[in-house]
């Protein structure tokens, strides 16, 4: 099945000026994952279909009987943009076999937020990249939460975070003693069918709306992960958005990659970073957001070690864990 060739676009000034996520939605003011939406349909174009799992961008982006979609959408239960996107795809090939609907190609895109498809969703994600015979992009739109229901921890959520499961106490003042889940590295590995994985953000926009372009015009099952700044959970000023997002890539918090075709490489300012430019201290963006509000200098610095780590460490700088050293010493260990 052909898939539209999306050519990237060559700068801001050559991006579309169509709109198919308008305005009208109710995300809160500085809502990262709501820009993340918009810049998503707009490189897909009007040739799209939506498929959006439970969460705030299933709930503040349709009220009954109104939505800022412009392109067909569609509601899917939380775990299950994988085998929405799946079956829709599936189903848009059959109707077009049986000459029912036009023969032309159309792209399924089906999102789904961290607690979605990072955690509960993941095993329909995983069996959704090995339908080659499918072409869909499944967009995890990752607010480090389960937003929605008022700011859960998730397998995504960074370590030592304040949210309504994980506040800090008297006894215990790091309450999430988990390192982010590593998603699109676990993905990409693991999923040798899967021929585009990339990790994206939108404060970088042109980079993230060619990545989106990408993944659609090479066809088959192809995922992205989106780091998403989110005023209400990560509690900072909905003016800081841009910023945070900016401050996420220049820390090596979160790195730029895609894998194309097994192929790994780094982008924008990842690029830089992995050939060596020098990381922000990850204090610039802790200290802007309310979530890490009880951090100790103890607790910033083991952030920054971490980070450090993914950088210093990892087999893939920021992508892969365990250097050589270590995986033959966990082989000796199983022997
Ligand atoms: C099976 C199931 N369990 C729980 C819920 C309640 N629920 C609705 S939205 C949501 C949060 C989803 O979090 P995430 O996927 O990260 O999206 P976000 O709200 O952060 O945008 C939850 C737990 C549900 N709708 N379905
Ligand atoms: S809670 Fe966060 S993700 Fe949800 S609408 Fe508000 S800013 Fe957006
Ligand atoms: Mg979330």
């Amino acid at each position: 099945m052909q898939t539209l060739q999306l050519e990237p676009f060559k700068g801001v000034k050559k991006v579309t000026q169509e709109e198919y996520f308008t305005s009208g939605h109710r995300t809160c003011q500085g809502c990262e994952s709501a820009l993340v939406m918009k810049l998503m349909v707009k490189a897909a174009g009007p040739r799209t279909v939506v498929l959006g799992s439970t969460g705030c961008m299933y709930v503040a982006n349709t009220t009954y009987y109104s939505t800022s979609w412009v392109v067909p959408w569609m509601h899917t239960q939380l775990g299950s943009s994988g085998s929405a996107a799946v079956g829709t795809a599936a189903a848009l090939k059959a109707l077009m076999r049986k000459g029912k609907i036009l023969q032309e190609p159309v792209n399924v895109i089906a999102f789904c937020g961290d607690g979605g498809g990072v955690d509960m969703g993941l095993s329909a994600i995983s069996a959704a990249l090995q339908h080659e015979g499918y072409n869909l992009l499944i967009l995890c739109y990752d607010n480090e939460s389960y937003a929605n229901t008022d700011i859960q921890v998730s397998g995504s959520s960074p370590w030592g975070v304040n949210t309504t499961f994980s506040p800090p106490g008297k006894k215990h003042r790091i309450m999430n003693r988990r390192w982010k889940k590593n998603m699109a590295g676990m993905l990409a590995a693991g999923h040798p069918t899967c021929r585009y994985v990339a990790t994206v953000d939108a404060s970088f926009a042109v980079d993230m709306m060619n990545k989106v372009r990408k993944a659609l015009s090479i066809g088959g099952p192809t995922f992205i992960h989106s780091l998403d700044p989110c005023p209400k959970g990560w509690d900072y000023d909905p003016m800081l958005s841009h910023e945070l997002g900016e401050l996420a890539v220049e820390t090596g918090i979160w790195p730029l990659y895609e894998v194309e075709d097994g192929k790994l490489g780094f982008y924008s300012k990842s690029k830089a970073i992995a050939a060596g430019r020098k990381r922000k201290p990850v204090r610039e963006y802790l200290e802007r957001q309310g979530r890490f509000a009880h951090f100790t200098e103890e607790d910033v610095e083991f952030f920054q070690q971490k980070t450090d780590a993914m950088w210093e460490k990892w087999l893939i700088p920021g992508v892969i864990p365990f250097t050589p050293e270590e995986k033959a010493a966990l082989r000796v260990a199983v022997e």
